[in-house]
């Protein structure tokens, strides 16, 4: 079982929404680079930017091929940024427009929702990996205990969290998420980038299940890929999430 490391964490801890401190004995939150979220790491584009891959294209290998990566993230997520730039730009055209402009305020929000979400699930995507990884969390992090509680087993948190992802209708997301009104774990679904989401609950690990995620490689076959996701996942991010989260439990 892999050991969380310091390095590992330092490198990998970020939120939605930006920087929060990390609580009691990990709290090094000064030390982590700026990431995708992060206040002032815009551009003249509008307030979001492509966050640089952690590791290389090819690190991640066999699971997750080097050109799969390198268009996701080069091609598919820098479209996100854009576009949700493109939406913030939008509205404040039609509200200094005023007047009839008002009646595109809908497609304009539904373009926030839609590019943003994808901007800050690929940017959490990036994180959750890394070369070498998988296996199960250490069983005295929180996020072991947390799964161990709310799953029961590593084993039954991991034949969940693979069975939800595989049956993401069409283009979505598989989210271990941290639901702070009741202080516990979920796997929820994303269809598309935005729905079928839980307000308040924090994305911890996300594993991509459109086509482009894994085409090249498994072509029409999601399941090994969602298999072969879980050897590269970055337990130690994952549990910096959950830390920033402020979890409660035990
Ligand atoms: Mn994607």
């Amino acid at each position: 079982m892999a050991k969380i490391s310091r390095r590992d964490v330092l490198g990998s801890a970020a939120l939605l929404g930006g920087w929060l401190t990390l609580p009691g004995e990990t709290a090094f939150a000064q030390e982590r680079p700026p990431t995708a979220g992060a206040p002032g790491t815009g551009t003249s584009d509008g307030p979001y930017s492509l966050p640089p891959l952690p590791y290389d294209y090819a690190d991640l290998e066999p699971h997750i091929d080097a050109q799969t990566i390198k268009l996701h993230h080069d091609v598919h997520h820098a479209g996100y940024v854009r576009n949700a730039n493109k939406a913030v730009k939008a509205l404040e055209d039609i509200r200094r427009a005023g007047g009839e402009a008002i009646k595109r305020i809908r497609a304009a929000t539904d373009a926030l929702s839609f590019n943003l979400s994808g901007h800050l699930l690929h940017s959490i995507y990036w994180d959750n990996l890394k070369k070498d990884g998988g296996g199960e969390p250490p069983a005295d992090s929180h996020i072991g205990r947390l799964i161990q509680r709310d799953f029961g087993s590593f084993a039954a948190f991991a034949g969940h969290f693979q069975a939800v992802a595989q049956q993401v209708q069409g283009s979505g997301w598989g989210i271990l998420a941290y639901e702070p009104a009741a202080q516990r774990l979920f796997v929820l679904q994303a269809e598309k980038h935005q729905n079928s989401g839980v307000w308040g609950a924090v994305p911890l690990l996300v594993i991509d299940v459109w086509e482009h995620a894994y085409y090249l490689r498994y072509q029409n076959k999601r399941s090994s890929y969602v298999k072969a996701f879980m050897n590269v996942i970055n337990w130690a991010n994952v549990e910096a999430r959950l830390q920033a989260a402020n979890v409660v439990g035990p």
